[in-house]
């Protein structure tokens, strides 16, 4: 399948595609850009719109990156559709995006120092803020889980800020010994801020339990 991005849709919103009833996915994902338009790390666009989805592109697996135009994008399948966000674009090969880079500290490349600096103090150095989407020189703005609210045998784990990244939960009841929660589904209950219930079909409530968010 091929899309096109164009500036207009990406101001405009709303999806290339709009399949009303079950998508059913197979095939490769091509997504090209048109009349000069470069996406920004800051651009989230919903290409694909359903009521319900079966598999996935074969070559866009649910979290990875799908080059499009000089750099490449997320793909995030949604219930109500696929969402492309994130937008790289490393040409200088530090590993961040030359974009965000001029937006927070006015040049590209950063150096290894000011990757492994933390700017704000707020415990999180700058290359873990680009890989998290929060702000470099905000101390209030950093990635975190924000509360674990047990509910008998279900656990609420709410993190944030959140969207736009590719969100994995992990599970200890012997620490350091994580394992990966296996398809997490996640709401939203207000924007920038997501939510996992652990409801102890993969973890062990007769045991301890410890969590940890991981954003790619
Ligand atoms: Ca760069
Ligand atoms: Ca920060």
């Amino acid at each position: 399948m091929l899309l096109e991005l164009s500036a207009g849709r990406a101001g405009r919103g709303g999806p290339c595609l709009d399949v009303r009833d079950k998508a059913a996915l197979d095939g490769g994902l091509a997504v090209q850009l048109r009349d000069g338009f470069l996406p920004v790390w800051t651009n989230r666009m919903e290409v694909i719109r359903w009521g319900a989805c079966q598999g996935a592109f074969t070559n866009a697996p649910p979290g990875s990156r799908l080059a499009v135009g000089p750099g490449s994008f997320r793909v995030l399948y949604t219930p109500a559709g696929l969402i492309l966000t994130d937008y790289l674009v490393d040409a200088d090969g530090d590993g961040i995006d030359d974009d965000w880079a001029q937006t927070y500290f006015g040049h590209t490349p950063l150096s290894s120092a000011e990757q492994l600096a933390d700017s704000d103090g707020d415990g999180v150095v700058n290359q873990d803020e680009f890989i998290a989407g929060t702000h470099p020189t905000d101390a209030r703005s950093l990635f975190r889980i924000a509360a674990v609210i047990p509910e008998g045998n279900r656990v609420n784990i709410r993190f944030g800020p959140a969207g736009g990244k590719w969100y994995r939960v992990w599970h200890a009841s012997i620490l350091p010994v994580w394992r990966e929660i296996a398809q997490p589904a996640f709401a939203q209950p207000e924007p920038g801020r997501f939510e996992w219930v652990d409801d102890a079909t993969q973890t062990d409530p007769s045991r301890p339990r410890f969590y940890r968010v991981s954003a790619e």
